[in-house]
């Protein structure tokens, strides 16, 4: 069965909980478990995590070249700064979807510039939490066709 990792990047755990009015009242957990839902209409497993740790997500990057088909990641603010991120995405040479729940480009300055935009082969952006599941469904297609 096809198996996909959800990777969550810096303060993505606090989702709900702190700043509603900038991030919503949608939590993290909330989040995942619609992806499982999905998960399941999609007839794929998922791994859903989350890490304020640059190099706890570079580990489970260079792991997903063993056990998994898809990465889907939001990296946060790494996203922005991390080139250690995008060398381990082209490293493990697994699919990657870059998700981000608003649109980074509308944003300030410094959100234009994303180093995983170099090796993900999409963007899902601005939709708030619906973009996870739109992500799901976006990289299974993605997945099937290649
Ligand atoms: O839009 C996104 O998904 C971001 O990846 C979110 C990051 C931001 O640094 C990126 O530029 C775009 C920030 C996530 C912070 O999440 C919080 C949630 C609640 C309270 C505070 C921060």
């Amino acid at each position: 069965m096809t198996a996909i990792l959800i990777l969550n990047g810096p303060n993505l755990n606090l989702l709900g909980i702190r700043q509603p009015e900038v991030y919503g009242t949608t939590t993290l957990a909330d989040i995942e478990a619609e992806c499982q839902t999905k998960a399941r209409q999609l007839n794929v497993t998922l791994d859903f995590r989350q890490s304020n740790h640059e190099g706890v997500l570079i580990d489970w990057i260079h792991d997903a070249r063993q056990a998994f088909d898809g990465i889907i990641i939001n990296a946060g603010a790494y996203t922005h700064t991390s080139i250690a991120i995008m060398d381990a995405i082209a490293s493990v040479s697994v699919p990657t979807l870059e998700l981000h729940l608003s649109n980074i480009h509308e944003r300030e300055d410094f959100r234009r510039v994303s180093y995983i935009g170099n090796v993900a082969f999409d963007l899902i952006m601005g939709h708030g939490a619906k973009g996870y599941p739109m992500a799901l469904e976006r990289i299974v297609t993605h997945l099937a066709q290649t």
